[in-house]
């Protein structure tokens, strides 16, 4: 097969700079042989180019990112500049322009890799995240700023549509695993009008799966089992803000937010999907060579399964796993060891296939 992919490359911030770079390398070393090439373009956006000229993301950069096939994002936020203006103007308007409305976070806990947890037991969901709507939608403002009665208002918003497109994504994710069950996490007992209107979508679409198991779990109450059954969480469906909390809980508890991938995915392919380290830009270890690229390269893995590139994903997830397995008690490695180790990983499973 012939095919060229063509990869927005967004390293963004921070360590997004430094990840990206071994994300593109395994990605190249697991497509070795295969006849697909990548024909990566840098975007310069982020902290660099808002100091630099204002912007943050274009009509043009839009309508370019457009163009390709996918997009491969480091991260974004920066303390230079203020908060809420990279993290609004470029990532989430980016998930919003190309309608990514699910934000899709893998948890898996590899036997070895040093956690918090004294017993983790075997830890393998999925978190189906909304990503275009809730408490991040912008719907909001301050009236009375810098006085004592100042207001400021952040209202979560949920349409059916929104809410439903979502649930069937997630309820098809959990008819295809093996444990086929789906928990709804939301807080339905004090959000009711939300949480009625979750409950009630994932009721009816759940009479469409009468082989998923659903089951519902307070957000809070999530909050605790994350760390004490993670076990008993297969397919998580959740609004925007809760997902966004649980996923970093849920790298936490698995080794740590650098090994955490994430999919902002449009499923219809209306738009090119984007993938991401669930972690920021890390400006406390930006440029010291410490960031664990391991969260972007597994964030590769998932966008090979998007483009249906399903053997040089697999390839990248085994590059994973044969990693992990030699973090118990290991040495100190740098972003670029890493990748190396990983990259070579990916060539010798190939070899021995
Ligand atoms: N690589 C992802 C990143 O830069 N995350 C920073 C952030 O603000 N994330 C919020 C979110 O994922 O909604």
């Amino acid at each position: 097969m012939t095919q060229t992919i063509k990869l927005a490359v967004i390293p963004g911030d921070g360590i997004g700079k430094e990840v990206v770079p071994e994300g593109l390398k395994v990605l190249e070393r697991a497509l070795e042989g295969t006849g697909v090439t990548v024909r990566p373009t840098t975007f310069d956006l982020g902290a660099e180019r808002w100091h630099r000229t204002g912007q943050t993301l274009t009509d043009e950069d839009l309508e370019a990112i457009k163009t390709h096939d996918a997009i491969l994002l480091g991260a974004v936020g920066d303390p230079s500049v203020p908060s809420g203006v990279l993290e609004r103007g470029l990532l989430l308007r980016l998930r919003f322009a190309l309608d990514h409305y699910v934000n899709l976070r893998p948890s898996v806990y590899y036997p070895g890799v040093p956690t918090p947890l004294a017993d983790p037991g075997d830890i393998d969901f999925v978190v189906v995240r909304e990503g275009t709507e809730g408490l991040y939608c912008g719907n909001g403002g301050v009236v009375r700023q810098g006085t004592a009665h100042e207001i400021a208002t952040e209202v979560s918003v949920n349409t059916a549509y929104g809410v439903e497109r979502l649930v069937r994504y997630a309820f098809a994710k959990a008819q295809a695993r093996a444990a086929k069950h789906l928990t709804l996490v939301h807080k339905h007992n004090v959000l009711v009008h939300a949480g009625d209107l979750w409950r009630r979508t994932v009721e009816a679409v759940g009479t469409e799966y009468p082989e998923v198991a659903v089951d519902y779990c307070h957000v809070d109450a999530a909050t605790i089992y994350m760390v004490t059954d993670p076990g008993r969480f297969d397919v998580i469906v959740t609004d925007n803000l809760f997902g966004d909390i649980l996923t970093d809980e849920a790298g936490a508890v698995t080794g740590g937010i650098g090994l955490s991938a994430s999919g902002n995915i449009n499923p219809e392919r209306a738009f090119p999907s984007m993938f991401e380290p669930v972690h920021g830009s890390a400006p406390d270890i930006a440029g010291q060579g410490k960031a664990d690229p391991t969260a972007t390269i597994s964030a590769v893995a998932l966008m090979l399964d998007h483009l249906e590139l399903h053997e040089a994903a697999a390839k990248v997830e085994a590059g994973v796993t044969a990693d992990m397995a030699t973090r118990r008690g290991g040495a100190q490695r740098s972003t670029s060891q890493i990748g190396d180790a990983i990259a070579e990983a990916v060539t010798a499973g190939a070899d021995t296939s």
